[in-house]
């Protein structure tokens, strides 16, 4: 399944790899891309939200939740 989340706190280019990383290590075969002025993170194949929701509160961002 294919989803879209906002997630806050992201800044510059550095906080959008640290944040596709986190859920591309989280979410095995995942791809991740992200709007940083829209603050969404558009996640392939994933099934479980709360996965995605460690993965960006663990690397330090806010997760508000699916769009
Ligand atoms: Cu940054």
């Amino acid at each position: 399944m294919n989803k879209t989340y906002i997630v806050e706190g992201m800044a510059c280019d550095g906080c959008v790899r640290s944040v596709t990383n986190a859920i591309e290590e989280a979410v095995p075969g995942a791809t991740v891309q992200v709007d940083l002025q829209a603050k969404r993170v558009s996640v392939t194949g994933i099934d479980e939200d709360n996965v995605v929701r460690k993965a960006v509160e663990q690397a330090g961002y806010s997760y508000v939740g699916p769009v």
